[in-house]
């Protein structure tokens, strides 16, 4: 008899981060992280993790909805069924199911973890393989303060931790947005490209402004300047500027990477496993994208060690991430719940090796950042 799916366990885990972390909807000073323990009816477990920004700041999907909506409806469609079939268990969610994207891509994280120690796999392995080892991190720097961010980027530059710096914009007025991202790109110069995400806090109008300045100060990318649903928006900014534009929350699967690309779209697209409900959701993103010769770019929704671990095998098995990856969730994290972090050097990181996501908790740390009730 195969296995089948036994139990499934939800746990939310709050990790402080290691300074403020600023974007233009919300303040973080702790990372909550939904934790999936799924075990089949050999004792084998697969780890998930379903992570967020800011409560409901970011999407419509909270900590706590993911949890709940994971115990309530999610895992009774799973418990039970053969634990093998991946594809089949994809598909059963989601005709039961709508939305939820991140709870879905941590239950799919959890389904493929134990699929691969099931068979002595990686889960780049499950997915075909793995075609990069080694992937490019850039670092965000969104303290709040200039010159703090300044000494952030050299320290970093000077550890040969990260070349490449995001920077969050868009809750001050413009011009001091403006200043503040010429500053910083001023004093890196060559030594560093530097792009910004706006996080949806400008009209068009404001936008077509900001943007102008932005390029004239040497900006290398402008990611999400205008409100998701503003596809057209995008498109008449993405013609209109030198400086390319990169799409996040206005894409979230394959379907709207379709859309956007058809109706005229070129620059580059944030794949997240968060956005298109699992690993291979966002495979199928970009891979649209590659038909469409639409950049990409490895993006996160700050997770941590397992979360970010699941990204990386997915991205693997990408030939190539024109604009590199944001895969730095733990390290804006004060401590860990595995026993073994990524391993952080030389401007990347190292895809984790070993049977499933290669990762292994924590019992102890788990335990005493597992928040009560
Ligand atoms: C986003 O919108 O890109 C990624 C890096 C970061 O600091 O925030 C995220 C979310
Ligand atoms: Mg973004």
């Amino acid at each position: 008899m195969s296995a089948v799916i036994a139990t499934i366990e939800t746990l939310l885990v709050d990790l402080p981060t290691i300074r403020p972390h600023k974007l233009s909807m919300t303040t973080m000073a702790c990372q909550t992280m939904v934790i999936v323990r799924l075990c089949d009816s050999d004792g084998v477990e697969g780890l998930g993790e379903g992570t967020t920004i800011g409560g409901l700041a970011y999407g419509p999907e909270s900590p706590e909805s993911i949890k709940r909506n994971i115990d309530t409806y999610l895992a009774p469609l799973l418990i039970g069924q053969p634990a093998s079939n991946v594809n089949a268990l994809r598909a059963r969610l989601n005709r039961h199911a709508r939305g939820n994207a991140i709870a879905k891509s941590a239950l799919e994280t959890a389904l493929l973890d134990a699929q691969g120690k099931r068979l002595g796999l990686s889960v780049a392995e499950l997915l075909g393989g793995a075609q990069q080892s080694h992937l490019p991190v850039l670092w965000t720097l969104a303290s709040g303060d200039t010159q703090r961010d300044i000494d952030e980027a050299f320290q970093r530059l000077d550890d040969r931790r990260h070349c490449d710096f995001k920077l969050k914009i868009g809750a001050n007025p413009i011009a001091q947005d403006v200043a503040h991202v010429a500053a910083i790109k001023a004093a890196l110069g060559e030594r560093a490209s530097v792009r910004v995400d706006v996080n949806q806090a400008w009209d068009e109008a404001t936008a077509v402004r900001g943007i102008a300045a932005l390029q004239e100060a040497g900006i290398d990318l402008i990611e999400q300047p205008i409100p998701a649903r503003e596809h057209a928006g995008l498109i008449r900014l993405a013609n209109r500027f030198r400086v390319p534009m990169l799409a996040d929350e206005a894409v979230q699967d394959a379907r709207d990477g379709f859309d956007l690309a058809a109706a005229g779209f070129s620059g580059a697209y944030a794949l997240k496993i968060a956005k298109s409900g699992g690993l291979q959701g966002v495979l199928e993103l970009a891979h649209v994208a590659q038909a469409a010769g639409i950049g990409l770019y490895g993006g996160t929704l700050l997770e941590g060690s397992i979360g970010t671990a699941a990204s990386l095998h997915a991205w693997a098995t990408l030939p190539e991430l024109a604009w590199g990856s944001e895969m730095f969730g733990p390290l804006l994290l004060k401590d860990d719940i595995v026993t073994q972090p990524l391993d952080y050097r030389e401007f990347g990181v190292a895809l984790p090796s070993g049977p499933g996501l290669g990762i292994t908790l924590d019992e102890d740390k788990l335990a005493h950042y597992t928040r009560a009730h």
